[in-house]
Formats: structure tokens, sequence, C-alpha cells
């Protein structure tokens, strides 16, 4: 049974909801209208909440979502796309659904993807970049690119075949199929699936269970996980995390009060671990 729970307003925006409630920020795409697929004003507004989730300390997991029963997120809204992107209101052409999914990848808290809906296009690829898809039963999945005259070779395609294996991954992409939210599970493209009224529950419970964990082993396995991955930007991440811990260290305290003090750091007296 759903239960009613006390979602804060964090913030303000058009095109999504951003609420908290016990350590979750959540982001809901609110253009029920379309599908829930963006266009530029949306994914500015994304990326502005998705920072306010970075440094917010009372946010601890991050949910995202789309508003209504029928869609997650239709990817990018078709009628403002033009020649070299999607136009906004100035009417520079964009593709700022990019930004979005690095942000949710160097995200250093787990971000969880509430498919409520079809996850098509551009919004397939969201929850794909997400750390945890939970879907509810009438989820219906898919990529359309090559129909519609677009492709993600990023995300959308590299991590979604480490994800289903290649030649999943190619069929996704070459025949523009759509699957059910049980192929979705079968394929492991999704965690979890259960009915509709229950999607929200799944997921916070998802979500606490989650802060009751470690946020630094958290952290350091998402980085991990990502940098097999990502090359020399996922090692960037996780050698920038990695610093962070050797900050918290009495041996890098001592390298920079050495220097403030203008001695020799004495850094014998630390331990060499096996
Ligand atoms: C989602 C679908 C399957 C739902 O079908 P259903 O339930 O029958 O509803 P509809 O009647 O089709 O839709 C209801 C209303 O919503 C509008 N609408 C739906 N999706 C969109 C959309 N994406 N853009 C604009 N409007 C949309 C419908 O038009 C309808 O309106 P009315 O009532 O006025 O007719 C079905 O709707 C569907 O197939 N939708 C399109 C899915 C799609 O192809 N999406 C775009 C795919 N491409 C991307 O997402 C690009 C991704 C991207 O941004 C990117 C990323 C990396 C690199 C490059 C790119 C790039 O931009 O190329």
């Amino acid at each position: 049974m759903a239960v009613n729970r006390n979602w804060e307003t964090i913030k303000t925006y058009e095109d999504i909801f951003f609420d908290y409630f016990d350590g979750i920020g959540k982001i809901t795409i609110n253009r029920e209208r379309y599908r829930n697929a963006f266009r530029p004003t949306t994914v500015n507004e994304m990326s502005d909440a998705l920072h306010i989730c970075r440094e917010d300390r009372h946010i601890n997991v991050i949910v995202i979502a789309g508003a209504g029963d029928k869609a997650f997120c239709a990817g990018g809204d078709q009628t403002v796309k033009g020649e070299g992107g999607y136009i906004d209101k100035e009417g520079i052409p964009r593709l700022n659904i990019l930004e979005v999914q690095r942000q949710i990848r160097s995200m250093p808290k787990p971000v969880i993807a509430m498919v409520n809906g079809y996850a098509i296009g551009g919004g397939h690829v969201l929850h794909v970049v997400c750390d945890i898809s939970i879907a509810s039963e009438n989820a219906i999945f898919g990529q359309s690119g090559p129909k519609v005259g677009s492709f993600d070779a990023g995300f959308g395609s590299s991590y979604l075949a480490s994800i289903v294996g290649q030649k999943k991954a190619r069929e996704i992409w070459f025949m523009c199929r759509q699957y059910s939210a049980a192929e979705a599970l079968e394929m492991g493209l999704v965690n979890k699936v259960v009915p509709f009224v229950q999607l929200e529950n799944e997921v916070v419970a998802w979500a606490q269970k989650m802060q009751e964990y470690s946020p630094l082993a958290l952290r350091m396995l998402k980085l991990g996980l990502n940098a097999e991955l990502d090359g020399q930007v996922g090692i960037q991440e996780f050698a920038g995390n990695a610093t962070l811990l050797y900050y918290m260290t009495e041996e890098a305290q001592e390298g920079k009060q050495a220097f403030l003090e203008k001695r020799k750091p004495d850094f014998k007296k630390y331990p060499k671990f096996p």
C-alpha cells in the first residue's frame, strides 16, 4: 500500500519538482503532458538540483523520477530539436543532458532511478546512468534514437553494454524495440520490479537501507566501479577521493604543518602497513 510521505519542497522550478524526505533528495521531471520529455530548461533545472544534492549535507541519497503513472522520461523534447541540439529559450542549441549524465555518474552519493513508466531514448539513458534502477510493473524500456534521428554513443551505449552485454546493447539500439519491466529485470537492466503502488515505498526503503551504511564506503565503491569503465576520467575521480581520504590522516597534516612551521616534516613516525 502507498504511504503518504511528507516530502518538503527544497526549491521551486518550472519543469521539475525537487523535494526532501528523510535524507533523500528527489528530483521529479514534471512534464507529464509530454511523457516527461526534457527540454533545455528541464535539464538546466535538473543540473541545478543535482548540484544542490551534491553540496547539501542533509541529502545522502538522490532519487530521479517522472511525474504521473505513464512515463519516467521520454527523452529529448522533439518539438524543440533543431540543428545542433535542443533549442533553449535564447535560441541556442543544447545537448546539456550529457552534463546531467556526468553529474549523476560523479555524484559521491547513490542515485536511484524510480522508473514509473516509459523510459525511452534519452529517458532510458537517464535511468541507465543511475546507480540503481527500481521499476514499476508498467515500466517500458527502450532506445529510439535511430528511429528519430539521434543516438547516444557515450554512456547510453558503452555503459549500457557493460550492464546487459555487447550483443544485447546492439540489439537495443539497432532494433529500437521496447522491453517490459520483466524483460528488463531478466537482462539485469533494473534491480527490482514492484507493483506501481509500491514503487515509492520500495525506493524509499532502499534509500533508507543505504543510509545505514558507511557513506565513505559507498562513495569509494561507486567511484571504483566507475573507474574501471571511465578510463583517465574515472581514475582522476577515484584519485580525487583517495586524496580526500589521505587529507583526513595525520600523515598528510604533518606535511602541511611542517611547511607552515618552516621545519622538516617527520614522516618516520607514521606506520607503513604491509
Ligand atoms: C514514450 C512513448 C512510447 C509513449 O507513447 P504513448 O503513451 O502512446 O504517448 P504519446 O501519445 O506518444 O505521447 C503523449 C504526448 O507526449 C508527446 N511526447 C512524447 N514523447 C515526446 C518527446 N520525446 N518529445 C516531445 N513530445 C513527446 C507526444 O507527442 C504526445 O503529444 P500530443 O498529445 O500532443 O500528440 C512515445 O510518446 C514516444 O515514442 N515518444 C518519443 C520517444 C523518443 O523518441 N524520444 C527521443 C529520443 N531521443 C532522445 O532522447 C535524444 C537523447 C539526447 O538528448 C542525446 C543524448 C546524447 C547524445 C545525443 C542526444 C541527442 O539529442 O540526439
